[in-house]
């Protein structure tokens, strides 16, 4: 076998392994820039599993935060109460949303706060030990919506 062969077969076997994580496109991810005096914000993206398996996310983090969750926004008699998430589990060809009023990445005890232009990595943690991070731009408010 030549080891141009064997390079081929082992490029196949990297990105046919797990795969989890480059099965999950991340489009419009964003954070909210931390309102004054408050060292906590939210992030917000699309994740779409372009797989043929379901992916679980089990976990987030952020270098930038203390307490790094996922959670979602309810409104309860008429009051909006936020509680964490577990996990979320995202079916081959799914998209879920990640957005204001729903579901949201929470981050807490930031070490700095987050301003407008700024550009922060959050990663999302995998059942399978993967982990797949990605940057999130930091805005005062989402910018205008792109539909592919
Ligand atoms: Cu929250």
């Amino acid at each position: 076998m030549t080891l141009r062969a064997l390079f081929v077969i082992a490029l196949t076997l990297a990105s046919s392994g797990s795969g989890a994580s480059d099965n999950l496109i991340i489009s419009d991810a964003w954070v909210r820039a931390t309102p004054p005096g408050k060292m906590m914000t939210a992030g917000y993206a699309s994740i779409e599993n372009v797989g043929k398996d379901v992916i679980t996310i089990t976990g987030v983090s952020a270098e930038v935060a203390g307490h790094t969750s996922l959670h979602e926004t309810r409104i309860e008699r008429d009051r909006s109460t936020m509680r964490p998430v577990a996990q979320l589990s995202i079916k081959a060809g799914e998209r879920v949303s990640l957005k204001p009023g729903g579901l949201h990445i929470m981050l807490m005890k930031l070490s700095e706060l987050l301003t407008d232009g700024q550009s922060i990595d959050i990663c999302l943690e995998l059942e399978n030990n993967d982990s797949l991070c990605s940057a999130f731009s930091v805005a005062r408010h989402r910018k205008a919506a792109h539909h592919h």
